[in-house]
């Protein structure tokens, strides 16, 4: 939703420069992206085909010095994804790296790529306190200066790219965990109004491209996302165009917020769009099958929770396969994030993806390593967690149950959800050590707040009091967080 456009300008947009289509010597390599068959062998088509079907964008960050030199990945960069950001392609230091000089050439190869794959385009990003050129970041510039540097890039940036971006991230990563502003060249000079004037200005360079923000750890309810909703709020009233915010997602292994969907939902409710923008997954190194397996529930998680809101409508993972990702240089000892690993096999998370856009998958989601068997247990134990049973205390019309829930992925969960089926209408009574509740005979018992963590390797141990009338025979199959559990 346009909310609101700048009526007038105080200088007149200058023409777009033309921009070739698609150079000579770059349409080979295109076409060899468009034409060539999907990779993964691991389902029956490619997720931009059932996302399409959704209506749904499934994006990804792509760089272009990997489209022209890695065909694997320019390939998969294209069959797998309708959307696409710029890892670093559009970002001011590469753009404009000396005061109005300007310098296209990466940004032009990716919008090529990305026109010619069909693909929707979220340009990334106008105002950011990182990778600034050093004359802008270490300038000493009066107000009016600053807003003429930020107008003259961004109408440089935007203008060029007029009608062919779907999406602007204009400003990002503005505020700091806390929900205060995050001091930048443009924050100290300029104070919060930077974002209505550069929200402004991106209106006016391209009238055609949503306007966004994007930032984060703002993925769940909390001070910084609250200082978002705030914010937007702010914005709306005062009549500031703003269409959408991104999600970035970050996120570490096991640990999606669970207030993501409630989060997306009151961003939706403001009337604005939401994305997940830059989603990634990091695992330490090395990644065993069963974390793997907990980055797919976590990928499928976000997928779910931004499918599961109207508003909210698409999803870009940061980067086509784990050979290329920000994360290990980042993070040392993880990696591993990504849906395709660093052969371009599918992991368990691309099946996961895919199974939540409507697909069918063959469980064939590579490990990425080959190594399955090594990881998770070797005494007879096997899938994410163990449970054990006992019933004790029994008497004529009751008794207690006790049960120890053990989690053999490799990471902790951060909250947990048991659930089983009372096989001969037994009633739960009371419990304790987790939230107790039995809907029919599915008793689901969820972590309390004091034991929400479960350690790798960790165990928790519950309790409950039950009536039965007479026969009191045990559960069969127990799931922890939706997965099977084996029973012992
Ligand atoms: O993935 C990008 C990496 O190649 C760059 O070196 C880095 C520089 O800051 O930026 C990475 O992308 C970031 C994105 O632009 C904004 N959100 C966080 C992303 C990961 O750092």
């Amino acid at each position: 939703m346009r909310l609101a456009k700048r009526a007038s300008h105080e200088t007149p947009r200058r023409t777009r420069r033309g921009r070739r289509v698609v150079g000579a010597a770059f349409a080979a390599l295109l076409g060899a992206a468009v034409l060539a068959p999907a990779a993964p062998a691991a389902a029956d088509a490619p997720l931009r085909d059932h996302a399409a079907q959704q209506g749904f964008e499934i994006g990804a960050a792509i760089a272009p010095n990997h489209l022209q030199n890695d065909s694997q990945y320019a390939d998969l960069a294209a069959t797998e994804f309708n959307a696409a950001t710029p890892e670093n392609a559009m970002k001011w230091s590469v753009t404009e790296p000396s005061r109005n000089q300007f310098s296209f050439g990466q940004a032009d190869a990716f919008m090529d790529f990305a026109q010619a794959n069909n693909q929707k385009v979220r340009g990334h990003t106008l105002v950011w306190h990182s990778q600034l050129p050093s004359w802008v970041e270490n300038g000493n510039f009066s107000r009016s200066e600053l807003l003429s540097i930020m107008e003259n890039h961004i109408d440089q940036v935007a203008g060029r790219y007029a009608g062919e971006i779907a999406y602007w991230d204009v400003a990002n990563e503005i505020f700091l965990g806390d929900g205060s502003w995050r001091d930048s060249v443009f924050y100290r000079t300029l104070g919060p109004d930077f974002v209505a004037e550069a929200l402004r200005m991106t209106a006016e360079a391209d009238p055609n491209a949503e306007l966004w923000l994007n930032d984060y750890s703002i993925d769940g309810i909390n001070a910084k996302s609250d200082a978002y909703y705030n914010l937007i709020q702010d914005l709306i009233a005062q009549g500031v165009p703003i269409d959408g915010i991104g999600l970035q997602a970050h996120l570490i292994n096991g640990q999606v917020p669970s207030s993501m969907q409630q989060n997306i939902q009151r961003f939706a409710d403001l009337g604005i769009k939401v994305a997940i923008t830059e989603l990634d997954v990091r695992i330490q190194m090395p990644a065993s099958q069963s974390e793997l397996e907990q980055q797919a529930r976590d990928y499928r998680a976000v997928m779910d929770a931004c499918m599961n809101v109207n508003g909210c409508i698409g999803v870009t993972v940061w980067g086509v396969s784990d050979q290329y990702s920000w994360v290990p240089d980042t993070f040392e000892g993880q990696g591993a994030p990504l849906l395709f690993n660093e052969n371009y096999q599918p992991k368990p998370a691309y099946d996961a993806v895919h199974e939540a856009l409507g697909g069918t998958s063959d469980g064939g989601g590579d490990d990425g390593g080959g190594d399955d068997g090594g990881g998770d247990d070797g005494g007879g134990t096997s899938g994410p967690c163990a449970v054990s049973y006992s019933a004790a205390n029994e008497w004529n019309t009751g008794f207690t149950g006790q049960i120890t829930v053990t989690n053999n992925g490799g990471s902790a969960l951060n909250g947990w959800e048991l659930q089983f089926d009372f096989p001969s209408g037994q009633q739960l009574s009371n419990g304790w050590n987790a939230q107790w509740s039995q809907s029919g005979s599915t008793v689901t018992a969820t972590n309390t707040s004091w034991n929400s963590t479960l350690a790798a390797g960790g165990s928790v141990s519950i309790g409950f009091n039950a009536s039965h009338s007479g026969s009191n025979a045990e559960p069969e199959s127990f799931t922890l967080n939706g997965q099977s559990c084996s029973v012992s």
